[in-house]
């Protein structure tokens, strides 16, 4: 089984999806993410193995790679088709409880911004290492936070904007987030949010990659 694991964990760190998919070009004819966890799964292994053992250690190694630069955007949005490919077999088990996450994590970008390509990456990253994630999408308020947060008591939330002009709307969700909650933990980033900023508005991580996010999230797991 182990070595199965780490064939699966290796075809999300390249981005290979299944048989029929070319990419990689080294990989091309070969099982990938898909029909692997579909074997694992019949092989006996269960979700939070397949998620432990391999899709949280093949996206660890995207998210280090990309943090440190030795892959870049396309890259990584392969990374996580083959993660879904492979979290098609393993959701049916954790939404009908058979397997546990380690938490959930809310995120959308702000309100009055429609950016989302940073937004995803960052949601991708996160599910594959293990967590349960609600995409609330673009342009969302305040209220629409507070909502989920509500459903989610225990979630962490995450903020990202891509504008200097809508970035601002951070301090309002913040605000409004933590007079319902003060417990509940922000996170802030996107290209125009820096440390500084975070700290002013009262938020509580400033990550400028989805790695960071990642590493702070298995902090409050622990
Ligand atoms: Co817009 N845009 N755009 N745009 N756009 C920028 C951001 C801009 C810098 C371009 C420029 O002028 N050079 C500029 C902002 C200037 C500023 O505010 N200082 C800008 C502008 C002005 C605008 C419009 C106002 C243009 C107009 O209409 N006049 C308009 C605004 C629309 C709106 O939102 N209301 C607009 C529209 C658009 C498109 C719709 C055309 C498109 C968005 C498509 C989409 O997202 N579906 C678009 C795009 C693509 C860009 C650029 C080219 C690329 C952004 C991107 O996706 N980057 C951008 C210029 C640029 O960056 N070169 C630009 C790739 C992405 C992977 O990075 O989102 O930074 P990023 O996410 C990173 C990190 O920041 C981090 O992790 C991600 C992965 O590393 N991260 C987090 C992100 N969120 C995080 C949250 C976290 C942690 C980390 O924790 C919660």
């Amino acid at each position: 089984m182990e070595e199965l694991f780490n064939r699966i964990a290796l075809c999300i760190e390249s981005g290979k999806i299944n048989k029929t998919s070319p990419y990689p070009p080294d990989m091309k004819g070969e099982d990938g993410a898909d029909e692997l966890t579909a074997r694992a799964l019949e092989q006996g292994a269960t979700a939070e193995e397949i998620l432990t053992n391999s899709l949280i250690v093949g996206m660890g190694k995207v998210g280090v790679k990309f943090r440190e630069n030795k892959v870049f955007v396309p890259q990584v949005l392969m990374s996580a088709k083959a993660m879904s490919a492979a979290m098609a077999h393993l959701k049916p088990l954790f939404t009908s409880g058979a397997a546990k996450r380690k938490g959930t994590f809310i995120i959308g970008t702000v309100q009055g911004d429609l950016h989302d390509i940073g937004k995803n990456l960052v949601a991708m990253m996160v599910e594959g290492n293990g967590y349960e994630v609600i995409d609330l999408g673009v342009d969302v308020s305040a209220d629409k936070f507070i909502t989920e947060a509500e459903k989610y008591p225990d979630a962490v939330i995450g903020l990202s904007a891509l504008l200097t002009t809508t970035m601002v709307n951070m301090e309002n969700i913040v605000k409004a987030i933590k007079e319902k909650n003060p417990e509940t933990k922000v996170c802030v980033g996107g290209a125009p949010v820096t440390a500084d900023f975070c700290w002013k508005i009262n938020a509580d991580l400033y990550s400028p990659d989805p790695q960071g996010l990642v590493e702070y999230l298995d902090r409050l797991a622990s």
